[in-house]
């Protein structure tokens, strides 16, 4: 009895993980930010279209001008703020390509709220480009 107890509780905490990896990506993601450069357009996108004070999910999508998937390459996302007084507050994101083109996911913690000074470059087949917005932090 033992040994089936724990096959069932290892079936239904495979099956509660698929189902939150499933909700956290398969989710309408929602536009936090979009950012048009002469090469491509950027889409920050999160679950609530919002970034908050702690550790976020984020998505990145490049597109070209046409609409059509930007493979952008090497992408490096990195935010900065202004703090009276002292230095700036550094925080960045680690991106990796997620299976469609053109999309990077990744996470980004913020220890505090307030709006950032985003920095996102890329280096890829297209070209390499970069480029700054501002985004407020909840
Ligand atoms: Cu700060």
């Amino acid at each position: 009895m033992k040994r089936r107890r724990i096959t069932v509780t290892v079936l239904l905490a495979g099956l509660l993980g698929g189902a939150l990896i499933t909700m956290a990506w398969g989710a309408d993601l929602k536009t936090v930010q979009t950012q048009k450069t002469k090469d491509a357009v950027l889409a920050l996108k999160t679950e609530s279209g919002q970034l908050a004070k702690g550790k976020n999910s984020i998505v990145l999508e490049f597109t070209s001008p046409s609409g059509q998937p930007l493979d952008a390459g090497k992408v490096a996302l990195s935010t900065s703020m202004a703090m009276p007084g002292m230095a700036p507050m550094v925080e960045g994101a680690t991106l990796s390509p997620d299976k469609a083109p053109g999309r990077y996911v990744g996470t980004i913690s913020f220890a505090d709220s307030g709006t950032r000074q985003v920095t996102v470059t890329w280096d890829g087949p297209a070209g390499k480009g970069s480029t700054r917005f501002s985004v407020p932090v909840r």
